[in-house]
């Protein structure tokens, strides 16, 4: 238990606070500052959107969509940061109204596959080979609306395009189990790991667990962790937290449950995550009250609890949790757990 943890986020993390219900309160922080605000907060590495590297994608041709990309590179280069990965937005364009890969329509799923090869060149650009999938809008609002078989087999059909595309990239699915549709095809990590198998190369693909849509699915992420790690498919995180079951909230991690917290940060360090260069991503979004000077705490906060449970985690006397184990006592446990969160 001595590995060493870097962190990443995304630009979308630092945002104007607009929800459904009504419009920014703060200003816009340019891209550029963005990026130079990472190093000082404790951050080596960056998330990204295809659109978030190369903003307005339409059209520009490939090759300017590389050339853009490999300037960002050295931008990132330059500030001494690294991208991690690079996740095709398939949920804003007209076309994706009914999904990308699941669309009914056959011109809207060329679209998502071509976008899709798009965020790839971007990845290769930027010198990363993980690719993330976030599938938000393939599912449906009601059952009829598509067939959830073929929907299943276009999703394998599509990650197999994308492996087949370049060699050398792996594909992290993104698991979540509703919003913005009623029913996600892809809803927990078990879902993901399996669609993988139908693939044409399943050793390149694997997932990433955000703790907040784990939790949605009613499930504990440190245990979809720890399965998706006896797969060999936990290829990165978006730590966050969520209160109940309701919209995404993205809150800071450990905010609503540290020991939730705790047992994330635990199963990660004791099975070494981090090892083959995987990073901690966090996923969070700032409460909509935070004034523009205060607006990227809960970045920091998130880290600052990340490292603190990891603390608590390295030191905790684990040869006590073992006498408490094999008594079988897990009430002692349980308290003995709760202490050491509260010392
Ligand atoms: C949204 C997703 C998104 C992905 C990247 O809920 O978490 O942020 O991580 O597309
Ligand atoms: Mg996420």
């Amino acid at each position: 238990m001595a590995g060493k943890f870097k962190f990443t986020f995304g630009p979308w993390n630092i945002h104007e606070g607009a929800d459904v219900f009504g419009p920014m309160v703060r200003k816009s922080v340019s891209f550029d500052k963005k990026l130079e605000s990472y190093k000082g907060m404790g951050f080596d590495g960056v998330q990204f959107h295809d659109d978030d590297a190369v903003p307005v994608l339409e059209g520009k041709s490939a090759s300017e969509i590389v050339t853009e990309a490999k300037s960002l590179k050295s931008r990132l280069d330059n500030l001494g940061l690294s991208a991690e990965f690079v996740a095709p937005r398939l949920w804003e364009d007209p076309r994706t109204i009914d999904g990308g890969f699941t669309s009914n329509d056959s011109k809207s799923r060329a679209y998502a596959m071509e976008r899709s090869k798009i965020s790839i060149d971007i990845a290769n650009a930027l010198g990363t080979d993980l690719i993330v999938l976030w599938l938000a809008r393939e599912g449906t609002y009601i059952r009829e609306a598509k067939d959830s078989k073929v929907a299943t087999e276009r999703l394998a059909e599509a990650v197999s395009n994308m492996l087949d595309y370049n060699p050398k990239i792996r594909i992290s699915i993104e698991p979540k189990p509703n919003e913005p549709m009623d029913h996600a095809y892809l809803p927990t990590t078990g879902h993901a790991i399996a669609l993988g198998m139908l693939t044409s190369d399943p050793n390149r693909v694997g997932v990433v667990i955000e703790s907040a849509h784990a939790i949605l699915a009613g499930l504990d992420p440190s245990d979809e962790m720890g399965y998706a790690l006896a797969h060999k498919k936990l290829w990165t995180v978006h730590l966050n937290d969520q209160n109940g079951l309701k919209f995404d909230q993205d809150k800071a991690f450990g905010s609503v449950d540290l020991r939730r917290a705790f047992n994330q940060v635990r199963i990660l360090d004791k099975h070494d995550y981090g090892q083959n260069g995987e990073w901690v991503g966090l996923d969070v979004k700032a409460m909509r009250t935070q004034k523009d000077d205060v607006a990227t705490k809960h970045l920091t906060n998130s880290r600052e609890i990340f490292m603190r449970l990891l603390d608590i985690s390295r030191s905790i006397d684990e040869s006590y949790i073992q006498k408490c184990i094999e008594a079988r006592d897990y009430e002692e446990l349980d308290l003995f757990i709760m202490k050491s969160l509260l010392a």
